[in-house]
């Protein structure tokens, strides 16, 4: 059986989530830190004082294999907390199953470690309920995209102001090693002994195609980069999809180890707004339209001219362009990848519409009677009938 445990800030005892901010937090406004209250934070009371790193650092001890990529990512979102100004009881960290899901235990935060495949679901019902909290999900390539694949895209689909962050190795860490929905093809496990013949899926492919409002992708090992994309993550209104490549060297060793050895920056495309995209350390290729495929190439910038190559817009409405982006990296054993922020967009936000209607259905009813009547007059509706004993209809 999966467990379903809440964490508190102060440690892993069970405890409902308060009912509302304590006196360590105020409405958004000036505070100590300086960190300004960005949109998808908007209503998330700051810290009074301003918080460092170890503040979110719970005293339970991680139990992740040494060398998990795990540990980086644990770290950097700890270190990107305080960045954000928030006060720490206003951080909800929702996990599904698995060893990425372990993650709310080692956070000084509130939490759920809940159900595989559901934390987008559980997540999606906190943010509703509390906007005042930042909701946070951290979730693997198998809890988010195997059993947790319906609840990933709606959640997407939807524009919940939810971060999500999918900790992709390529494998089931947790149950000792089976292929996934990203392992790529061919893939020797202990579930598919001969290979793989799964397709994998793109997760940033899959993200776009749901509409998702802020796509991102960064690497474990790359502190700076992991840490400029969390940080953007979280500041968006709505929902945000961060894959994170994160080595499981028990299961998956290597699985990235041509974007991440000594010559990682031939392998890598970093993505920047109003920068052109180019390839390789030195930068000598460049991303263009083949004219006759219509399909993206690389180019000499030598031959076509920087003016040809194709300038990020993480902005752009249209999300074509990004889901083509997303489709540079090479599936299998990745030996080339864009990294960074894919698309980033303004749409409204679900969470903020529905409480919107319920602002507007309140009306003038502030009491709870009054709301209790609202309510039976709405279940009683116009469309009821009272069917008599003898078979006749009469509309009420
Ligand atoms: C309903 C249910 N089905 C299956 C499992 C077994 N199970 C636990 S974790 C997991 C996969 C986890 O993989 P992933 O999300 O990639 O996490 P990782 O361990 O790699 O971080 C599975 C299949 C379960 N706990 N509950
Ligand atoms: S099995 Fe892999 S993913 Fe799980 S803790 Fe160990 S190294 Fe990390
Ligand atoms: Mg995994």
């Amino acid at each position: 059986m999966n467990t379903h445990q809440i964490t508190t800030p102060t440690g892993s005892t069970t405890s409902p989530v308060p009912e509302g901010p304590t006196t360590t937090a105020v409405p958004a406004g000036p505070a100590a830190s300086a960190a300004p209250v960005s949109e998808g934070l908007a209503g998330v009371p700051l810290a009074l004082t301003a918080l460092k790193r170890r503040d979110f650092v719970s005293d339970q001890e991680v139990r992740w294999c040494p060398g998990c990529g795990d540990y980086s990512i644990l770290s950097t979102f700890q270190a990107v907390l305080p960045e954000l100004g928030i006060a720490r009881e206003n951080a909800v960290v929702i996990s599904g199953i698995g060893c990425s899901s372990r993650f709310p235990y080692y956070m000084n935060a509130y939490g759920m470690h809940s159900i595989h495949g559901r934390a987008p679901a559980i997540a999606t019902g906190v943010a509703i309920a509390r906007p005042d909290l930042a909701v946070f999900v951290m979730t693997g390539d198998g809890d988010a995209l195997s059993i947790g694949g319906n609840h990933l895209i709606h959640a997407m689909r939807r524009n919940i102001n939810l971060t999500i962050i999918l900790f992709n190795n390529e494998i089931y860490g947790l149950t000792k090693g089976q292929y996934s929905p990203t392992s790529a093809q061919g893939l020797v496990t202990k579930s598919s002994p001969m290979g793989s013949v799964d397709y994998p899926f793109n997760p940033l492919s899959v993200a776009l195609g749901a509409g998702c409002t802020f796509v991102g992708r960064a690497i474990d090992s790359d502190r700076k980069g992991l840490d400029a994309t969390l940080r953007a993550a979280a500041k968006h209104r709505g929902t945000s999809f961060v894959e994170v490549f994160q080595n499981c060297p028990i299961f998956n060793d290597g699985a990235y180890r041509d974007i991440k050895g000594p010559d990682a920056a031939d392998h890598l495309v970093r993505l920047a707004d109003g920068e052109p995209v180019l390839l390789g350390a030195d930068g000598s290729r460049g991303v263009v339209r083949d004219p006759v495929s219509g399909a993206l190439t690389s180019a000499s910038v030598e031959e076509v001219g920087i003016d040809h190559i194709l300038v990020h817009d993480s902005h752009r409405e249209d999300p074509s362009l990004a889901f083509e982006l997303s489709h540079l990296t090479d599936s299998g054993q990745i030996t080339q990848t864009p990294i960074g922020i894919f698309r980033d967009v303004v749409k409204p936000a679900y969470d903020d519409m529905v409480r919107d209607q319920l602002t507007r259905a309140a009306g003038d009813h502030t009491s709870p009677e009054d709301r209790d009547d609202a309510l039976q007059t709405l279940l009683n509706g116009v469309d009821n009938w009272t069917v008599t004993e003898d078979g006749q209809v009469i509309e009420n």
